[in-house]
């Protein structure tokens, strides 16, 4: 897969970005990221990428011009047809759903605003689709491309060993992930858990799912509502009490 990303801060997008599994994709040829600058898509002695906003009001706004050259440059640099995507506060909540359709699509190509943001005549003519990171404020979109990089870079076919398989992830089946636990089973801290050393696999993958159910209802409530839940599940929950807070 391919990803261009437009943004004044090209840096963020280098080798070494995101450790561990993104750069080992990278390295094995699964994933290529090209960052594009908009300041060198400028033509004035100043190269000005951005003006004060009509109406009035604080802060910038990014210019129509240098950003569309941009992005026709990166459009450009290889032929499949390409989704541009604004990583934007107004924009849609990413979810692990729209990763997954993403991570299935050859080509991307994210455009990260500065200042208030871009001019949105640049947005209706140029984007396919606004996508926030969720209901904070950050100060930019690189950040949240990284963040969009990652949930899809992960996803590519031999980006994950066999260990973290994608499959088993959180929010694959809609439930927060059960607690883990390693070495040594006696601590000061606690101990092990006793199923989790008992060899019944039976009765580990249980306490892992009602671990899952437990942890949703008390801190996800809104992911629970969408769950596929077994009668089984529903059964469990039910003899629960209210909270167990942990
Ligand atoms: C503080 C200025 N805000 C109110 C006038 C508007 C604003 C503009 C630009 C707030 C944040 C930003 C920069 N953020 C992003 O570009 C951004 C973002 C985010 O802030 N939160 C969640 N997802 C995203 S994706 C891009």
């Amino acid at each position: 897969m391919r990803i261009d990303v437009v943004s004044l801060f090209p840096e963020y997008f280098g080798p070494g970005m995101a450790p561990g599994v993104i750069d080992r994709a990278r390295q094995r040829g699964l994933l290529d990221i090209e960052a594009w600058n908009p300041r060198d898509f400028t033509e004035d002695n100043y190269r000005t990428i951005d003006d004060r906003p009509f109406g009035g009001g604080p802060g910038m706004v990014m210019l129509v011009d240098p950003l569309r050259r941009a992005l026709q440059a990166a459009r450009a640099a290889a032929p499949e047809p390409v989704s541009t995507i604004y990583l934007s506060p107004q924009g849609r909540p990413l979810t692990q759903k729209r990763a997954r359709e993403l991570a299935a699509m050859p080509r991307l190509l994210l455009l990260c605003g500065r200042y208030e943001g871009v001019d949105e005549r640049l947005v209706a003519a140029e984007v396919d689709e606004e996508i926030s990171i969720g209901d904070y404020v950050i100060s930019g979109g690189e950040l949240a491309a990284a963040v969009l990089i990652d949930a899809v870079g992960r996803l590519q076919e031999g980006a994950l060993n066999d260990a973290d398989s994608a499959a088993q992830d959180s929010f694959e089946d809609g439930l927060l992930d059960c607690p883990h636990y390693t070495r040594p089973v006696e601590h000061e801290l606690g101990e092990v858990p006793a199923v989790l050393r008992s060899g019944d696999h039976a009765a580990i993958r249980r306490w892992r799912r009602q671990q899952s159910l437990l942890r949703t209802r008390d801190r996800r409530p809104d992911l629970l509502a969408l769950a596929e839940l077994s009668p089984e599940d529903r059964r469990w929950l039910s003899l629960q009490g209210d909270s167990n807070e942990d």
